[in-house]
């Protein structure tokens, strides 16, 4: 299982309301604790925190706000040392607007490094308005994001060298690999062509959007896995790719590119039995056609929490041992093993994501909040950077630690257990609105996604469940593991 540490949120070393390096490294022990076989940590770099980090000024360094690269350093080592590898953010589909490439392109030099044209396309940008913006001397530039976060020009050559550059530049600090942003960006189409589509953004991750997933992209993918390969140990990539298909997914985990995609495709996919099974069964299928793991993920810093999403803890709890049991990768995003709920009423001031900032309803400040950590007010953060709600204190890690059913116990539990189960999935028929699959050496899943109690004989002893446990019946928005005698 490989965790998300949101950084500005997941821990806070100097007090100053906002995560950083430190605060991460202070928390490994939890993090062992709790049975993390790696961590993502999203962007650390030097940066004007306009997408809070994922507009990046300078690649090779650390933001002030964050620590130093001798903190990267040290937390990277001692991670090692309690057995946790370390993946670190790439965003190579922008920079900053501040990086200094973008600053002499203002200035007229070395311009073709992004994206300048005499005439803006259509194209709108994935925060909302135009994906263009004017500069003084009159051309455009495109930005698919913030205007703050220039495209970069991924057919100029520098651009590639750089970024070869970068993953080296990690990699010898001992990184094990890199979490890829926007990996089915980069690559625009020859020419730039109109769209001609009233509703753009929402028609993302359909073959109308010409600037994602074009085939060109791949190239660039396998570039990167070579470097990877060129290291000692294990050194991986993870793509944020959101492809149309899993089929297209596949494409980025092919036997020489990245080795991990997130499976969007199942995150999207609502509580109910019959197209969950549906996309695990699709998603296993097209990524063993590559010879992949699946890579399961319900929440990240960009969407709503899956709490909120499913609508109970009960769901969430299901949510996460049907997740845990599937063959392949999962990620948890920090705070979902606390049962962390999105923060809905947030106060506008406090809500500066750029998406947000320009369509209030879709903002992702509401699964940003910071993790608590302990039960009294302030939950262990001085002034943290967005307000934490009231009421939170049974949720903090102090407070579910030594309690055997809360969700932080079942987060442990899954995760020591999960170590034991192999072999691929194979589905059991069962009733309408269940799941029921089966792994190697007598491991059992069920999963009830109906709000009814469901008859249904017990596959085995119970060895983990997210609810209440009754002799014949399958209870409510619950998932119970089994093992069964193997003959
Ligand atoms: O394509 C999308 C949805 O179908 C977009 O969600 C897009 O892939 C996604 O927003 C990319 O997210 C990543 O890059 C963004 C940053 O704001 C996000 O936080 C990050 O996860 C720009 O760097």
């Amino acid at each position: 299982m490989i965790y998300q540490v949101y950084v500005r949120s997941f821990a806070d070393g100097n007090g100053d309301g906002v995560g950083d390096l430190i605060g991460a490294r202070d928390r490994l022990g939890y993090l062992a604790d709790l049975g993390v076989d790696a961590i993502w940590l999203t962007p650390f770099y030097t940066s004007p925190m306009a997408d809070f980090g994922y507009d990046v000024a300078d690649y090779r360094d650390v933001d002030p706000l964050f620590g130093t690269l001798g903190d990267a350093k040290a937390l990277i080592d001692e991670a090692h040392g309690l057995g946790i590898r370390v993946i670190v953010d790439i965003v190579p589909n922008h920079t900053s607007s501040a990086h200094p490439w973008f600053q002499e392109a203002l200035r007229g030099v070395n311009r073709d490094r992004y994206i300048f044209r005499d005439q803006p396309n259509d194209w709108e940008s994935i925060f909302g308005g135009s994906a263009w913006t004017q500069v003084e001397d009159g051309q455009w530039y495109l930005h698919l994001f913030d205007s703050s976060q220039p495209d970069l020009n991924w057919d100029h050559p520098e651009v590639r060298a750089e970024f070869e550059s970068v993953l080296r530049f990690w990699l010898d600090l001992g990184v094990d690999g890199f979490r890829v942003d926007v990996a089915h960006g980069m690559v625009k189409p020859e020419g730039l062509p109109d769209i001609g589509h009233a509703d753009q953004v929402r028609m993302i991750g359909s073959d109308v959007v010409p600037y994602f997933d074009n085939d060109a992209v791949h190239e660039i993918h396998r570039s990167w896995r070579k470097i990877l390969d060129s290291y000692p140990g294990e050194r991986i990539g993870v793509a944020e790719a959101w492809a149309p298909t899993p089929e297209r997914l596949a494409r980025y985990v092919r036997p020489d590119e990245l080795h991990q995609a997130f499976n969007f495709h199942y995150l999207g996919t609502r509580w109910e039995a019959g197209p969950l099974r549906h996309v695990i069964t699709e998603s296993l299928e097209t990524a063993a056609s590559v010879g992949a793991p699946s890579t399961w993920v319900l929440s990240n810093h960009d969407v709503k929490r899956h709490v909120t999403r499913f609508g109970s803890v009960e769901r969430a709890r299901a949510a996460a041992l049907l997740m845990l049991a599937l063959p392949g990768s999962a990620y948890v995003y920090n705070g979902e093993e606390l049962g962390l709920p999105e923060v809905l009423d947030l106060p506008e001031e406090f809500c500066l994501d750029p998406q947000r900032l320009r369509d209030p309803d879709s903002g992702r400040d509401g699964c940003r909040v910071p993790m608590p950590w302990t039960s009294a007010e302030g939950y262990g953060w001085s002034s943290p950077w967005l307000p934490m709600p009231a009421g939170w204190g049974p949720l903090s890690v102090e407070a579910q630690s030594g309690e055997a059913g809360s969700m932080l116990s079942l987060y442990r539990e899954a995760l020591r257990l999960r170590r034991t189960v192999s072999g691929e999935l194979r589905w059991s028929d069962s009733p309408e609105g269940t799941l029921v699959f089966s792994r190697d050496d007598g491991f059992v899943c069920t999963v009830n996604l109906t709000g009814s109690e469901i008859a249904f004989p017990a596959p085995g002893e119970p060895v983990l469940s997210s609810g209440p446990v009754e002799p014949g019946t399958l209870a409510p928005d619950s998932a119970t593991w089994w093992r069964a005698k193997v003959a």
